[in-house]
């Protein structure tokens, strides 16, 4: 459809709504106004629609939680893992334990003082308890929620370290990630870029000593129970690194680098025998049996959680954490940026 028909279409459309209203006008005027009047039965309908709807909403969202609630993610696979599900629960409790009293009366109320002939409502104007008491309770529980969370993001971001952490830079483009380990010396060479040309896809200066040694793949492999310390960096828009199963969450800025901590204390073989694993991958792979797609295993995933574009929703690398031996064995076989640029 063009564009002028679109305007026509439009134009007529708002000419019957007008006409439509004029009827409804005309109509009333000759039956002296009175079908504008809200009667009692019109009341009874309303309150009693409120009330049903309103409980259906509530019904919903307990039957939503007991659909959907087991497809949340499994038990935290890093060290801080277990802190941000804390603050998450404490959060949803209050929030859960609100929303369980408030809606269900604010419904029945719409119902019950629904409007009646002869009944006039109560002018309330103050009350100095109720007041201190809506004030107060929700100001301590906030207290206890920013308390809490800025300990917990203050240890997070300032982590106190008994060993070195690895160093591992992230690179976000639009749309994948590309991993650059630091190698021996445990530090990355420079990289800008500007010096990217070819198969030098993230960068490297090959004139710093440091980059030699540094390893650049498409695969993200951790060692369990090892802290890492991960960088930062983007070529073109602003990602999310989003590490769903470890609890962690880091943009990625062009023009700078940014950093975060953690260490991953599940293997990737250990956490495929957790109970809710295992009944999720069943379940995936019913779905995907009937439709005779391949048999699929789960692995821990890197997303972007920034929409940084049309094929945002694809930006994703599957993480292996693995025990040391095996995390040096993978990389002893990967090659060197001195060995490939
Ligand atoms: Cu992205």
């Amino acid at each position: 459809m063009n564009t002028v028909s679109i305007i026509v279409l439009v134009v007529l459309a708002i000419l019957t709504l007008v006409q439509v209203m004029r009827i409804s006008e005309v109509s009333s005027e000759i039956q002296g106004g009175k079908d504008n009047e809200v009667s009692e039965k019109d009341n009874d309908t309303q309150g009693r629609l409120m009330f049903f709807v309103g409980m259906g909403f509530v019904i919903s969202v307990v039957v939503m939680y007991i659909k959907w609630g087991p497809l949340s993610l499994p038990e935290p696979a890093s060290e801080h893992g277990s802190e941000i599900d804390g603050l998450w629960n404490l959060s949803m409790l209050i929030i859960n334990i609100v929303f369980f009293i408030v809606q269900p009366i604010l419904f029945y109320f719409a119902y019950k003082y629904r409007g009646k002939k002869g009944t006039k409502a109560v002018h309330f104007a103050h009350n100095n308890k109720l007041e201190l008491f809506w004030t107060v309770v929700p100001a301590l529980a906030l207290a206890v929620l920013i308390i809490w969370g800025l300990n917990v993001w203050s240890t997070l971001m300032m982590p106190e370290n008994d060993e070195e952490p690895i160093v591992i830079e992230l690179y976000a483009q639009q749309f994948n990630w590309t991993v650059r380990y630091s190698g021996s010396d445990n530090a990355l060479g420079f990289a800008s870029v500007y010096d990217i040309e070819g198969a030098n896809i993230v960068g490297v200066d090959t004139q710093d000593a440091a980059s030699a040694d540094d390893i650049v793949t498409k695969e993200l492999h951790l060692p369990v129970g090892k802290p890492v310390l991960f960088q930062f960096r983007s070529q073109d828009v602003i990602h999310s690194a989003y590490f769903p199963h470890f609890r962690a969450q880091m943009n990625c800025v062009p023009g700078a680098t940014t950093n975060f901590q953690f260490t991953p204390t599940i293997t990737t073989a250990e956490i495929r025998q957790n109970k809710d694993v295992k009944r999720h991958v069943e379940e995936v792979n019913a779905i995907r049996a009937a439709k005779g797609e391949d048999v699929w295993d789960f692995n821990y995933v890197l997303l972007c959680n920034k929409i940084c574009g049309a094929a945002h929703y694809n930006m994703q690398m599957d993480i292996i954490v693995e025990t040391e031996d095996e995390y040096n064995a993978w990389l002893n076989e990967q090659k060197t940026v001195a060995e490939t640029l």
